[in-house]
């Protein structure tokens, strides 16, 4: 820092997720001195982050260029920066629908192909795959039929072991100074006044602490709504199930290496994780919402833990019949670990970086990642950075949308629709 240059912000984030922590290490390696974050769990990376799991899946194909652009820089990071190179594994995805699927769920696949084929990223990279015979090229140690299932291999594509990727980020952070607060619950905002301006000062926790900070930045994941409810219209707490199997070392060790596989009407699976040798499967429909508990009509997360630990009975029965398919060797294995993972959905899938109407560039959410979010934990801080830098949200996309902005242009994921979570039966 020159002596000219002015001083820079106090921040305190609140969240110690995947956009809290990109942000806070973004944000120390660029000078910031005065970071806090505060975090709800007593561990980071926190059992409540979405992010905190074994694997999560890191591609570039998307059918708007605006996300694969964002996608490739991302990736280029993963492969080459120290920080994240050792969490990322570049095994390919494969991208399919099986042989029941409907009819509408396969006919995507030719447009889709043709839209990311025309990106220069991709020469050489994806390719069509399909029966049997096309998924054993791609995936020898595939044991099932695979019979019918036809589809994509992309090879610019893997993933990132997200746990560990989070608490390398986490550590980093330390060393740089940034401060973290764990059992640091915020159950409010502050406000106070400045040049006659009603601003956000700060935050309170659970334990009646009250924090103080220039920007005050919240990144809680599908908490979001529950903190600022005016932005219940824009982002509702979704979530999908999540289970493991468990192998032995020696059943794991023939799968070291298989493509992160995309059963797009069954369910999508990884390479065993290389520490605990369990592999994970999620069904991913049009997620789960609940809207329960909460009397001002917002869908969120359960508070606690435990409430989260059950998949929707017809989870298990996609995941089985994949199973079935894939690896009939483990079809009745034990489906354990089983619990809800959330994310902050929007209408669009577009995430929201933007000041909060009415607060004087006090306050800013950082949220919305509509189930995409963990692929850009090596550049999201420079997302929030430049919102920070400049004042307001420059890119249309990402910015707070009143009423009158609202419209869905469509997911990522297809219209798949959404299923109450209180209306199902459980499996724990
Ligand atoms: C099943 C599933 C699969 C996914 N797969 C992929 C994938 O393959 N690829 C991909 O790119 N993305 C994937 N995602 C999305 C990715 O995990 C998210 O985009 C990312 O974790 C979002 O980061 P976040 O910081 O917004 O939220 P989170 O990571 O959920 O973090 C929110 C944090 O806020 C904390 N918090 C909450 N409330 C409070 C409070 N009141 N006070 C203090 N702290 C609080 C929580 O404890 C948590 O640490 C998946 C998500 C799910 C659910
Ligand atoms: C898989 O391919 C389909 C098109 O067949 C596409 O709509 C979908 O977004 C792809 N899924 C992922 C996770 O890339
Ligand atoms: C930080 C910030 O945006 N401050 C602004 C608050 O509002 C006054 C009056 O409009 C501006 O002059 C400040 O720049």
């Amino acid at each position: 820092m020159t002596p000219q240059d002015p001083p820079k912000p106090s921040v305190l984030i609140v969240g110690a997720g995947c956009f809290g922590l990109a942000t806070a290490y973004t944000l120390a390696s660029s000078g910031y001195d005065k970071i806090t974050v505060l975090e709800k769990d007593d561990v980071i990376p926190s059992r409540f982050s979405a992010g905190n799991d074994l694997n999560k899946i890191i591609r570039a194909e998307y059918a708007d260029n605006f996300y694969t652009d964002l996608s490739i820089s991302a990736i280029r990071k993963w492969q080459s920066d120290p920080l994240y190179r050792p969490h990322f594994h570049q095994t390919g995805f494969l991208n399919v629908t099986s042989e029941n699927a409907p009819q509408a769920t396969k006919n995507v696949v030719t447009n889709y192909l043709t839209s990311i084929r025309g990106h220069p990223a991709f020469e050489g990279q994806v390719e069509e795959v399909h029966g049997a015979e096309g998924i054993r090229r791609v995936a020898p140690a595939f044991t099932g039929s695979t019979a019918g299932w036809s589809g994509y291999f992309n090879k610019l594509a893997g993933y990132a072991h997200s746990a560990d990727a989070s608490r390398a980020v986490h550590d980093a952070c330390v060393n740089l100074g940034v401060e973290f607060v764990r059992n640091g619950e915020v159950s409010e905002l502050v406000y106070g006044t400045k040049s006659s301006r009603r601003v956000c000062i700060g935050v309170k926790t659970r334990g009646n602490k009250i924090y103080h900070a220039d920007k005050v930045m919240l990144a809680l994941g599908a908490n979001v709504p529950g903190l600022i409810p005016q932005l219940g219209p824009q982002v509702t707490g979704r979530c999908w199930g999540v289970v493991h199997i468990q192998l032995t070392p020696e059943e794991a060790l023939p799968l070291r290496g298989i493509p992160v596989t995309n059963v797009r009407d069954l369910a999508f699976f990884f390479e065993p994780d290389e520490a605990t040798n369990k592999l994970k499967f999620c069904h991913m429909g049009g997620g789960f919402t609940n809207f329960a508990l909460s009397p001002n009509g917002l869908s969120l997360p359960y508070g606690k833990l435990e409430d989260s630990q059950f998949v929707p009975l017809e989870d298990e029965t996609y995941i089985r019949k994949l199973l079935q398919e894939v690896f009939p060797q483990f079809a009745d294995r034990p489906l354990i670990d089983k619990h809800l993972c959330w994310f902050a959905d929007t209408v669009d899938s577009d995430y929201i970086i933007d000041y909060v109407p009415d607060t004087n560039s006090s306050l800013i959410v950082l949220s919305g990642d509509s189930g995409h979010g963990f692929k850009m934990l090596p550049i999201f801080g420079g997302f929030v950075k430049e919102v920070l830098e400049q004042g307001s949200q420059k890119e249309a996309k990402w910015q707070w949308k009143d009423d009158t902005k609202l419209k869905s242009t469509g997911t990522w994921r297809g219209d798949t629709a959404t299923q109450e979570l209180s209306k199902l039966e459980r499996a724990r």
